[in-house]
């Protein structure tokens, strides 16, 4: 019995610290639903509505949600709360899909040459400006180009024609040689790092989710997956699974998927929501965090915790911040 009743109050401090999120964009009913990243129960399944435009990747970046419209021809941009507050594109992108967010560089796959887009390409931007960045072509490596995952000083680029399945470049855009390709995988979509470092890929063709070695690219496991887009390593070992019914949960230990999210399931990533005045980032404003800014208090610098207010020092505005948001996310 006490062991229940503790097991239940650290579920219930696990819940208090619930900031972190897997978010889709639903691309059927255009909107972003969030999964809880430990067991991917839906937590909400519309926290905002998003444009269309068939929207395929979320990314967040700072303070703001990034999304690929693949149809839509670009990168919209929305606050938090959902306000739209801008886009990249559609000049220069044609058919994108999936994305990565790496060293401040925002990294878009392409495929198409309308609107001046440069084919099956890696188009780059500044994540902090949006300004491009310029491009580097996959033709003939990863022809169809369709997500994007770093592994160390090196990308992966899955592609939905071979050869290859997935091919390796440098962050300059130099190809390091095929990853991947076989027909145990085709059309490959979203690739995500499992848990023991091993890489997890979507194979909407294949009809299967597959785990390839992070060394060799050779198959380890597979499992049937129907036309599966996204893919993501849950906390408890099961593996968040996407497609065009919606969102699954694949139990390794049974060999079953159970349906959690109905809709058009697309890639999945984090989103994480930092509460006001959380200085520890331990998703609860408290004692704490007081203590923090009240011993970095008269400090300054750039990018300092305790500077909530981000003017580079700390001083009694982060300290009214903390106070003024005392017990927020706090059971
Ligand atoms: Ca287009
Ligand atoms: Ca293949
Ligand atoms: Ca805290
Ligand atoms: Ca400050």
């Amino acid at each position: 019995m006490r062991r229940l009743t503790m097991f239940l109050a650290l579920g219930m401090a696990i819940g208090a610290f619930g900031q972190t999120y897997v978010m889709m964009p639903d691309s059927t009913n255009n909107r972003l639903v969030l999964f809880d990243p430990e067991t991917g129960i839906v937590v909400n399944n519309n926290l905002f509505g998003l444009a269309g435009g068939t929207p395929l990747h979320a990314l967040q970046v700072g303070n703001e949600i990034w999304v690929s419209e693949q149809l839509g021809d670009r990168v919209s941009r929305w606050s938090l709360t959902g306000d739209f507050l801008g886009a990249i594109g559609p000049s220069g992108l044609d058919n994108i899909r999936g994305m990565a967010l790496i060293d401040g560089v925002l990294y878009v796959t392409n495929a198409g040459t309308a609107n001046g887009a440069p084919g099956a390409a890696i188009v780059k931007f500044d994540a902090g400006t949006g300004a491009p960045l310029g491009s580097f072509s996959t033709t003939g490596l990863a022809p169809s180009p369709f997500g994007i995952l770093r592994d160390g000083d090196t990308i992966l680029v899955s592609s939905a024609s071979a050869n290859d399945d997935i091919h390796r470049f440098d962050m300059n855009g130099a190809s390091l040689g095929t990853f991947h390709n076989s027909t145990s995988l085709n059309f490959a979509e979203q690739m995500a790092f499992d848990a023991n470092g091993n890489i997890l890929v979507a194979g909407f063709s294949s009809n299967n989710v597959v785990v390839l070695d992070r060394n060799t690219g050779a198959v380890l496991s597979s499992f049937a997956a129907s036309g599966a887009r996204g893919v993501f390593q849950l906390g408890n070992g099961m593996i968040l699974w996407t497609n065009g019914s919606g969102a699954h949960v694949y139990d390794p230990a049974v060999g079953r998927s159970t349906l959690v999210y109905s809709g058009g399931g697309r890639y999945l990533d984090l989103l994480v929501l930092r509460v006001e005045g959380d200085v520890n980032r331990d998703g609860c404003v408290d004692d704490a965090d007081l203590l923090a800014v009240l011993f970095a208090f008269g400090q300054s610098g750039a990018g300092l915790a305790e500077d909530l207010n981000g003017d580079s020092v700390v001083d009694d505005a982060d300290l009214l911040i903390v106070l003024f948001n005392f017990g927020n996310g706090c059971e």
